[in-house]
């Protein structure tokens, strides 16, 4: 291989490293996960926004492996023919074997090459793959879990397919990076063939940790005690386990995706991981900076319509002081701190209620469980809104003719005699249909286990029921958000964009993508520093709450103190003014940088770089220096904040900046001077890492 030369960048606040380039050209990239065209959770999020970045970097030569599913295949893949004969050549070859193999580009930025299995088509082969993984690992998987028998499935083929690929790929070398134990028997069988492969192991959770966690252990203080090997047989779930740490120990390079999950894989998979890699973001930048303020108060329209309906009848409280928070995510009740939001919900009622505030909050809860469907009250109430809406309309219009003729007769119209006897019974009517006998429902959908699922189970027990003397009211959205939904017809986006704080105050996290996509979007959130993204923000910023990163301590604290500071976040964030809300929306969204793949990737192109030198040392060499390290870069303080924030509004703009709600017209000329103030230096302020320019020690031998 050509020896690349050194060159040294510099990113203002961040610590140097040495820039090598690798040869894209002489290396074939294989990305294998589940999650590849395919949306179960977070790892799709990930494989779909790091795309691009690495398709930059890669072109022709990155590929990705997942599942074959023909309604997938269908709205997300554009088939087409592989750009070179090696693929070509294996798919062949397995096609003649009674696979399917699917290719083509994947519609999303960066548009990679995807190569997708049928698993189902290749299921006659189950015994003989379960015999091979058996013979490579003695891991034997129980009939009864489908799941992981799919999983034996798609990593039989995986194997097959890179084995093929091996044998004709000449002078080139490959590098075959998986994620998750439910792409790791590819890794495992690759292994045990002796393919010559350079692999790369991601987790992004511990099939352990999630359980434990789930089952409320005291886990962060028992790391280091737990029988994991009976606690994975009690959860029945010891074969999958062993998957994941087989999985673990084959990888020439083993990654996660945060700190504290480094830690949790120490203990649970018995591997320190080689290389942390944090989960990005491809950012858009507005060009003007009030663009997405726009956005926030154009999306809040459409969910103020929504409360509009849901309400209707109750809707004695001041839309314009009203505040939209939400939490959103896969379904693990204490996991994903839900339990710990509603006890401080119900708190932030007491005290909102105590101090006779006007502000009413609306917090939303989008989390899919099983439904039959929305519920009919939920139903009516869009439909009398619109009713309303379309009385006023016609009204309006009758009421604007009179007035206008009026006008053109040169008379000024009599207010009182402007509507007839027959609009006041139109109005009266619209009135009467607004009347209801019961109190707006807490969830949208009749829901299956309604009288176990652990949301409503906790609304009923702290009595949160909508009443009109609430002045905090919730709304369990059991499904994820769709722009096509008859309800609240909205994508998820839209719908953060909207909302003023998103609350994520996880005890299970490894990363976190939630307040992740919030920061970029300028919303403010809620998260703790038990989960990846809430470290790392500690990390890389001073003082977080004051750019709108509030992070709840759930490591150090009892359940009940976590729950006193989650309570004290939302009651200073509900006493902020409007103009407090619009500059600290402000600096949320000046910290997008730091969770942008431009500057993120650079980690994962570090782990390549490490597996290749252990892989093929004799091609390849790299010197024994750490990983690229943000260390020590810190975003300042904001220069408005005082520099020894007291009271329970530490986070909050400086009272100064606020004094008047009714100049939001200068806002704009005003946060830009203040930004100005602060002087941050953007870790990009020199662009964005050039294409083939690796910020990481190495060097290759000829
Ligand atoms: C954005 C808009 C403003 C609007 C504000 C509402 O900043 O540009 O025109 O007044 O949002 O903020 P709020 O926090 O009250 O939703
Ligand atoms: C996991 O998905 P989850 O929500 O089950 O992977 C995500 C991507 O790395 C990560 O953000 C999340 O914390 C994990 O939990």
């Amino acid at each position: 291989l050509r020896g690349r030369s050194l060159s040294v960048t510099s990113l203002s606040g961040l610590p140097h490293w040495e820039v090598e380039e690798l040869p894209v050209e002489d290396v074939l990239l294989f990305e294998v996960a589940w999650e590849v065209t395919n949306k179960v959770g977070g790892i799709y999020t990930v494989i779909q926004t790091k795309a691009k970045a690495t398709a930059d970097e890669w072109g022709d030569n990155y590929f990705l492996i997942g599942p074959y599913f023909e309604h997938n295949m269908k709205t997300q893949v554009e088939q087409c023919e592989p750009p070179n004969d090696t693929i070509r050549r294996a798919m062949e070859t397995m096609s003649q074997h009674g696979c399917q193999v699917h290719f083509g580009r994947w519609l999303i930025e960066g548009s990679p090459y995807v190569v997708l299995f049928d698993v189902g088509y290749s299921a006659c082969n189950l015994d003989r793959w379960k015999g091979d993984l058996w013979e490579a690992c003695r891991i034997g998987i129980p009939h009864h879990d489908q799941e992981a028998n799919d999983m034996l499935i798609f990593g039989s083929l995986t194997a097959w397919f890179l084995k093929e690929v091996t044998d004709h790929v000449n002078e080139k070398h490959v590098i075959a990076h998986f994620h998750e134990w439910q792409a790791g028997t590819g890794l495992i069988l690759s292994r045990a063939q002796k393919l010559p492969l350079a692999t790369i192991f991601t987790t992004h959770a511990t099939l352990l940790g999630r359980y434990l966690c789930a089952a409320n252990m005291d886990f962060y203080n028992h790391l280091d005690k737990f029988n994991i090997d009976k606690e994975a047989g009690e959860r029945q779930i010891y074969h999958r386990y062993c998957m994941e740490r087989a999985s673990v120990h084959c990888a020439h390079v083993f990654t996660t995706v945060s700190e504290i999950t480094a830690i949790e894989a120490e203990h649970m998979l018995k591997r320190k991981p080689d290389v942390v890699t944090p989960n990005g973001l491809n950012v858009k930048k507005f060009s003007a900076v009030h663009e997405f303020q726009n956005l926030h108060a154009m999306y809040k329209a459409r969910i103020q319509d929504f409360v509009r309906g849901h309400f209707y009848g109750h809707l004695d409280f001041d839309l314009e002081k009203t505040l939209f928070l939400f939490i959103a995510g896969r379904y693990e009740f204490s996991n994903k701190g839900a339990d710990i939001f509603l006890e401080s919900l119900s708190r932030l009622n007491f005290l909102l209620r105590m101090h006779k505030s006007d502000v009413t909050v609306v917090v939303f809860f989008i989390m899919p469980a099983k439904t039959n469907n929305f519920n009919v009250e939920t139903l009516k109430g869009q439909a009398v809104r619109k009713q309303l809406w379309d009385t006023a309309h016609a009204l309006k219009e009758k009421f604007g003719k009179k007035l206008y003729d009026a006008l053109l007769r040169g008379e000024v119209p009599d207010m009182n005699s402007i509507l007839d006897r027959d609009d006041l019974t139109i109005m009266k009517r619209a009135i009467f249909s607004t009347q209801r006998h019961s109190l707006p429902p807490v969830t949208t959908h009749n829901m299956i286990d309604d009288s176990s699922d652990p949301i409503l189970s906790t609304i009923r027990r702290i009595g949160l029921f909508n009443s009109r003397t609430d002045r905090v009211k919730v709304i369990l959205h059991p499904e994820f958000l769709s722009s096509t939904s008859p309800l609240l017809p909205m994508d998820y986006e839209e719908f953060v964009r909207g909302c003023h704080l998103g609350v994520f105050p996880s005890y299970y996290e490894p990363w976190g993508y939630t307040p992740a996509e919030c920061t970029v979007m300028g919303i403010p959130s809620v998260t703790t520093n038990l989960s990846g993204f809430g470290c790392f923000m500690q990390e890389h910023v001073a003082d977080p709450a004051a750019y709108g990163i509030y992070i709840v301590d759930r490591r150090f604290r009892s359940p009940d103190d976590s729950c006193n500071q989650l309570t004290k976040f939302l009651y200073g964030f509900c006493k902020q003014s409007r103009r407090q809300r619009i500059i600290q929306r402000n600096r949320t969204e000046r910290l997008s940088d730091l969770l942008d793949w431009r500057y993120l990737a650079r980690y994962y192109q570090h782990a390549r770089h490490l597996t290749l030198s252990r892989a093929f040392p004799e091609k390849f060499h790299m010197e024994p220096t750490s990983p690229p390290t943000t260390e020590g870069f810190k975003y300042p303080r904001p220069s408005s904040v005082p520099p020894s924030p007291s009271g329970s509004q530490v986070s909050s703009p400086h009272s100064s900046d606020v004094e008047n709600d009714d100049e939001e017209d200068r806002y704009d000329e005003e946060v830009e001077a203040e930004r100005d103030r602060v002087n941050i230096k953007s870790p990009f302020s020199l662009g964005p890492v050039p294409h083939g320019k690796k910020k990481l020690h190495g060097e290759y031998k000829n």
